[in-house]
């Protein structure tokens, strides 16, 4: 039986290697890719049965127009033809009367191919569309890091196995970056130490670490200029590595460090003095200590802040200087390929608005808006479960003078609200170049499977659409494929002085490779292992002074420093991290990883004392915005005064509602991201 070599398209740092076993035109079997550099052949439990999502029976087959109200889920059958009608002369009604911005593209990463992610931009661009800022998930780590360190290139993530010293900051691996876990148990084998530091006992501080620290929520910037302070006090920084390389080490040193006392830093993150100490002491003392950054830290008001201040510790030690060390946020191979290809950003018409992703309810509810929303081109994302203030967006969905189009594989919590659906293809069913953000490395995915019922590739859709209004630009008569092939030659020019590794796979090659198992490791285009990077790769810093700039004159404020995050006027955190069953909402459709779930909610003993709640009993939690049903779980992993709830679950949970009907449409300090766990909660026991 044929085997084919793919990638997996979900939104993980991983972005594993995927071998396919394709019969009859069918995926029946999925198994991990022996020879990717980083993945190894491993998978998660979600992935390792992709056929049972590719070939579930709730695949969406046609596109559909509603027929119930919205929300019922109630559709009829209509063809391709009919739906493009449909939606051009709705996109030509709506721009003749209240202008073409009152049109929203929304979207996320459903599938992170280079191609089908970013499909539909050109033509929303062409068409003078809002544009849409795409900030639900961590842009505020991004910035923090850029603030500090540019363009420099993030630590490769094999480079920790030569590390005497790991910190998984807020990350909760084996859940989101299991493969990292290798490269830990190898540094762990030569001796290393193992740090976790969360909101609370995950899966991965109790399997993988040496030494758990608990931060309150939104604390952890604090904590890092603590780490600093006690780095000054007792001379462990490298002050030869300062001076070539870090400016403004004594600005923040004189300026202020000095108030970041390990008594202050206590109080304001709850950790105690020995704790910090400990940790400080460890870090300085490691020859080549290794940050691994998750973004949970990231989605708060000061998420960009607390990144730019934690980013500061590796220049302290001059980390980077030495095998293993460093710090690595995410990678992103797709600087290795030229995405204009396939963006257009030249139609892109001036001075047309850009609405921010994570505001999306209130951009549906707000009468002031102008022009309003009318028409709203939802692909690849499902916001009713995952946008924050669900409530919020739930009635903005709701409203019936809004035309709603969901291009989607699932009759998903958004996809009932719509007017029109259509149906999507998966990963199998249409070629794509898949960039990792988690390590270096660019793969190749061809359709091996014909598409499932009627499904059409996002790019697919956007031609349609550019026919259905008219357009005969050459540009919208490319296929799928045509779009790689250019997608893969830019590598040459994207990422000239990185080696992209072994031959890149032409597009004969990549066919046969679907159809024939032939060695697999001939047709990755990528960087195998960290010894294919430049050696010096670490040290070079590509920020406007050629160094790591603690003090930044373009940032305001020019020196970091801590504040506080936002939260709410209620008693508990709450912090609502990913689940290992589910990513984001996808997977929601495989019963057997979910199991018609329940939400939990991690509370410690001494928290719900006083409350008078019991262990396992049904409890309601709110605040402003909402509320949400969960069962308690009383439980000493998570500190007092923090609650804990795992994974985004679809509106068959009791109540309907899952953790975003509490969370805030809130945004970051800078780059205007989501602050999903910058949320306080009221619990009391459901009625
Ligand atoms: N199984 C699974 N895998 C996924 C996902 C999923 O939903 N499920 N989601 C995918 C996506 S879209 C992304 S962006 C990544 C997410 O991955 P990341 O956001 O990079 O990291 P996570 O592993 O989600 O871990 C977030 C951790 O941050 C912790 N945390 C929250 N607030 C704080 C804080 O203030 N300080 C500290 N120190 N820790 C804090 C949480 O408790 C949690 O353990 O994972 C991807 N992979
Ligand atoms: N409370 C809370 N909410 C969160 C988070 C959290 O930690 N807590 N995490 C947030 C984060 S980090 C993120 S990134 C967002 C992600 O949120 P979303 O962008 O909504 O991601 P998913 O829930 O995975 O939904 C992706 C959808 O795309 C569809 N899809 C897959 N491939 C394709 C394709 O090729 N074409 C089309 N048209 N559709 C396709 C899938 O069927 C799926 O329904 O969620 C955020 N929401
Ligand atoms: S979801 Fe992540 S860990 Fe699972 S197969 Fe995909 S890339 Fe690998
Ligand atoms: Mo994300």
């Amino acid at each position: 039986m044929p085997i084919a070599q793919t990638a997996c398209p979900y939104d993980c740092p991983d972005c594993c290697g995927l071998l396919v076993t394709v019969e009859d035109g069918r995926a029946v079997k999925t198994a991990g890719d022996p020879t990717h550099p980083f993945t190894r052949g491993t998978l998660c439990p979600k992935m390792a049965h992709y056929e049972r999502t590719v070939h579930h029976p709730g695949r969406l087959t046609t596109p559909l127009r509603r027929t119930g109200a919205k929300g019922a889920g109630e559709f009829t059958p209509i063809s391709w033809d009919e739906a493009i009608k449909t939606i051009t002369d709705k996109f030509r009604a709506v721009g003749e009367q209240y202008g073409y911005e009152a049109i929203m593209p929304y979207s996320y990463a459903g599938t992170m191919g280079a191609v089908q992610h970013n499909g539909y931009h050109a033509f929303f661009y062409k068409l003078g569309a809002s544009n849409l800022a795409r900030t639900i998930c961590a842009p505020a780590k991004g910035a923090g890091y850029k603030s500090v360190m540019g363009a420099s290139m993030p630590t490769a993530p094999q480079e920790a196995q030569q590390s005497d010293l790991i910190v998984l900051w807020s990350l909760s691996l084996l859940a989101t970056d299991i493969h990292f876990q290798h490269d830990v148990e190898i540094a762990r084998q030569n001796g290393a130490k193992i740090w976790c530091i969360d909101t609370y006992a995950t899966r991965t501080a109790e399997h993988l670490a040496d030494e758990t620290l608990y931060v309150k929520p939104g604390t952890d910037g604090a904590l890092a200029l603590g780490v600093l302070h006690i780095l000054a006090r007792d001379g462990l920084t490298d002050i030869n590595f300062i001076a070539r390389h870090v400016q403004g080490w004594h600005e923040l040193q004189a300026q202020v460090l000095p108030r970041y006392t390990p008594e202050y830093v206590s109080a304001i993150t709850g950790m105690n003095t020995a704790q910090i100490e400990a940790f400080a002491h460890a870090y300085g003392q490691a020859r080549a200590p290794f940050i691994r950054l998750g973004s949970g830290l990231s989605r708060y008001t000061n998420g960009s802040m607390t990144v730019r201040l934690i980013t500061c510790l590796p220049a302290a030690v001059g980390a980077y200087a030495h095998a293993g060390g460093g710090l690595l946020t995410s990678v992103s191979s797709s600087h290795a390929i030229d995405r204009e290809l396939v963006y257009h950003t030249d139609w892109r018409q001036p001075g047309t608005r850009t609405l921010n992703m994570c505001e999306l309810g209130r951009l549906l509810n707000d009468k002031k808006l102008a022009p309003p929303v009318k028409a709203l081109y939802i692909y690849s994302s499902n916001p009713a479960a995952t946008a924050p203030d669900q409530n919020a967006v739930l009635q903005g969905l709701a409203r019936t003078d809004l035309f709603t189009v969901v291009h989607e594989r699932f009759l998903t919590d958004t996809a009932r609200y719509a007017d029109i659906v259509l149906p999507a293809t998966s990963s199998l069913e249409a070629d794509d170049i898949y960039p990792s953000y988690g390590n270096y490395c660019l793969q190749r995915g061809m359709a091996i499977i014909p598409p499932v019922g009627e499904s059409k590739s996002n790019w697919q859709v956007a031609c349609l659409l550019a026919q259905g209004m008219g357009w005969d630009e050459p540009f919208f008569q490319q296929t799928d494929s045509d779009l790689v092939e250019q997608l893969i030659a830019s590598t040459a020019h994207c990422w000239p002085d990185l080696p992209v590794g072994t031959a890149v796979p032409t597009r004969q090659q990549s066919q046969q490779a679907a159809s024939l198992r032939i060695d697999p490791s001939q047709l990755r285009c990528g960087i195998p292992t960290p010894l294919a990077l430049p050696a010096n790769y670490k040290m070079q810093f590509r920020t406007p002074s050629r160094h790591i700039e603690i003090l930044n004159p373009a940032m305001e404020p020019a020196l970091p420093d801590y504040f506080p995050p936002t939260g709410d006027a209620a008693p508990f955190h709450f912090v609502n991290s990913p689940d290992a069953r589910v990513l984001d909402s996808s997977f929601n459709e495989r019963a057997e990883l979910t199991h018609g779930h329940t939400m939990e909610l991690l509370m410690h003993p001494a928290d719900a004392q006083p409350l008078h709640l019991q262990d396992g009993q049904r409890v309601t939690v709110s605040n402003a915005r909402g509320e949400a049903q969960f069962k308690l779980s009383l439980s000493e992993r998570t500190p007092r005064g923090t609650v804990v709830t795992e994974g985004v679950w679809s509106h068959t949970v009791a109540g309907g509602l899952n953790t975003n009907a509490l969370t805030s449409q809130r945004l970051t300090d800078k780059a205007g991201g989501s602050t999903f766990y910058d949320v306080n909660v009221d619990v009391r026991a459901t009625e």
